[in-house]
């Protein structure tokens, strides 16, 4: 698919400033994709459809989390987790996009997990990074990201965690697996 036509199609589900949020996921996301040689084409589609659900109405995420048989233990946590494994399903049968890497990408974009492929680091952390973003800790990630891809996501999830800590949040379980990846090795639960 031509980037102009994602581009108009995704720019009807989002707003104005989610919009220009992806368009700088997608340059980000571009240049760690030339730096660590991941697909350009299948980077900048994940990029584009990445918060392609985000303005869906809970109820009808909900929906699609029990229809396409996603883990039901999503409902249990916050819905703005629902957006990244929703999403990954509406841009399946809504656009088309069947490329299951980058469908996988735009999946796991909001939590991460352990043993996630390049591509999905690369937007994971692109999301994270993008020049609009003003967490606590980004800068120290941004520099981190062409230096060590992998403790730029440890970073991200680190970050991340803590911030929902300190908002007595939950945290899903596959942040926390990203976490202790570092930590556990690569090779655990036969994944
Ligand atoms: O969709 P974006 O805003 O671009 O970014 P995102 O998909 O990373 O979503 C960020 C939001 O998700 C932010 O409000 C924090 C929240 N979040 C991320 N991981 C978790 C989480 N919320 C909960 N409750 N648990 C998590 O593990
Ligand atoms: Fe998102
Ligand atoms: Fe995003």
């Amino acid at each position: 698919m031509e980037r102009n036509e994602a581009l108009e199609i995704v720019k009807e589900q989002l707003t104005k400033t989610r919009y220009e949020h992806t368009v700088r996921v997608i340059e980000t996301s571009l240049q760690l994709a030339d730096y660590y040689e991941v697909d350009k084409e299948k980077t900048e589609l994940a990029a584009i459809f990445h918060d392609y659900a985000k303005y869906r109405d809970k109820e009808e995420m909900k929906k699609w989390i029990i229809k396409e048989k996603l883990p039901h233990d999503l409902l249990e946590y916050h819905p703005e987790l629902w957006h990244g494994p929703v999403g990954a399903v509406l841009v399946k049968h809504e656009v088309g996009i069947k490329d299951e890497e980058i469908l996988s990408a735009i999946r796991w974009h909001t939590t991460g997990k352990r043993n996630m492929s390049l591509l999905e680091k690369v937007i994971y952390i692109a999301d994270y990074i993008e020049p609009g973003r003003a967490f606590p800790g980004v800068d120290e990630v941004r520099k981190m990201v062409y230096e060590n891809l992998d403790n730029a996501c440890w970073m991200a999830a680190k970050n991340t965690i803590g911030f929902l800590l300190g908002r007595n949040q939950s945290v899903y379980p596959d942040t926390f697996h990203l976490y202790n990846e570092k930590f556990t090795g690569r090779s655990l639960n036969g994944e």
